[in-house]
């Protein structure tokens, strides 16, 4: 199949979702085609059969903010009609699933079909789309899509919940490539922990949501029983107040903010624990990679979560703000080898389940499904 991908080409996982997906199908011989400003982070642009379309936003006196989702729906169509799309898949509904839908009524006039297929992420939903600045476009793009999918049951029932939605939502959960997560590299961790400490790692867009403080307050109480380092992978506006907060608690020299790391594999592989206090978390595409890797997860039980990480047995879940509760549970992990080994192994056994050989080819029958809608 021509298949079109719009999706944000940052670090986040609705972008990683979507560059893991289009890679996926570009191995296996279709041929995909990213439309967006930049270049997907994780995209391979030399990869066979992936193809990369950049929306140039033109700059105009008049404007306060550039158009960038006309320009997305102009680029939608000339590529649509140039290299032939067959299905347009938006990821993350603001601005993908409203472009998406237009250049589809667009190609109608040119007398092409192009079935939309809109994912939703998270934060699409639960934050920016209730937000009365975009909630009536953004209902608006879900029910006009040819099909629907979120990444959790979780995030499938916040939607009914948010928006009027007439439309069936396809519960299709993030996935993990492990070939990526399971490669037998060196771990790196005398860069890390010189000592040989124990290494308690967070890997975040670092937004309010994220809980930052949560994580700096667990670590230091961490910190107080034992040696231990705290790795901070991504950037975003929390990152200085959690350094500040770091300070203020006297371990800053034990915690490292290593910045963005596309490779986080790398980083994963020297971690013994994955630390995700979120507010809100659809799915936590974060945790699962970090099981594939044979981590144990301690998080919140917000959102999806909970249909990722399994309390007592890929990790351990506490309520959103219980610092004490999540810090007492990664020591456990840390001071007790064999409990470590029984969740290690189990967080690898689970995260198989979300295979990418599983969860692509979901996608790929409703793409085809669309084809005859
Ligand atoms: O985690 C983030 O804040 C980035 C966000 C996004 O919009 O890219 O990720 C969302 O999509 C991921 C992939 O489907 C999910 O695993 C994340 O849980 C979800 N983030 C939130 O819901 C906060």
């Amino acid at each position: 199949m021509n298949i079109g991908i719009l999706c944000h080409p940052t670090y986040g996982g609705s972008g990683v979702v979507a560059t893991e997906l289009g890679m996926y199908f570009a191995s296996k011989g279709h041929k995909v085609h990213f439309i967006t400003y930049a270049q997907p982070v994780r995209l391979d642009i030399l990869a066979e059969n992936i193809y990369y379309h950049e929306v140039k936003v033109h700059e105009y006196p008049l404007f306060e903010f550039p158009p960038y989702e006309l320009a997305l729906t102009s680029k939608v169509v000339q590529t649509a009609l140039k290299w032939k799309l067959e299905v347009i898949h938006a990821h993350y509904a603001i601005p993908h699933a409203y472009s998406a839908i237009n250049a589809s009524r667009i190609l109608k006039e040119h007398g092409v079909h192009l079935p939309v297929i809109t994912t939703l992420h998270g934060t699409d939903i639960t934050i920016v789309g209730r937000n009365p600045a975009y909630h009536a476009a953004v209902n608006y793009s879900i029910n006009h899509s040819d099909i629907v999918t979120a990444v959790s049951q979780s995030l499938k029932e916040e939607s009914y919940q948010h928006f009027s939605i007439a439309k069936e939502i396809v519960v299709v959960p993030n996935f993990v490539n492990f070939d990526e997560f399971n490669r037998d590299i060196p771990c790196i961790k005398k860069q890390f922990a010189p000592e040989g400490q124990k290494i308690i790692t967070h890997i975040s867009n670092m937004r309010p949501v994220k809980r930052l403080g949560d994580v700096i307050e667990i670590f230091a109480r961490v910190r107080k029983h034992m040696p231990a380092r705290l790795l901070m992978v991504g950037d975003g506006p929390e990152k200085e107040p959690a350094r500040i907060l770091a300070k203020d608690l006297g371990v800053t020299d034990d915690v490292i903010f290593v910045g963005n790391a596309v490779d986080i594999y790398r980083v994963i592989k020297c971690t013994d624990v994955l630390l995700l206090p979120s507010e809100k978390e659809s799915f936590g595409l974060v945790a699962l990679e970090a099981m594939a890797a044979g981590k144990p997860v301690v998080s919140t039980n917000t959102g999806g979560l909970p249909e990722v990480n399994i309390h007592g047995e890929t990790g351990f879940l506490a309520n959103v703000g219980e610092v004490d509760k999540m810090a007492h549970y990664v020591l456990n992990l840390l001071n007790d080898p064999n409990l470590y080994k029984r969740v290690s192994e189990s967080a690898f056994a689970n995260a198989k389940k979300f295979d990418i050989n599983k969860i692509a080819p979901i996608y790929l029958e409703l793409y085809q499904e669309s084809l005859v809608r």
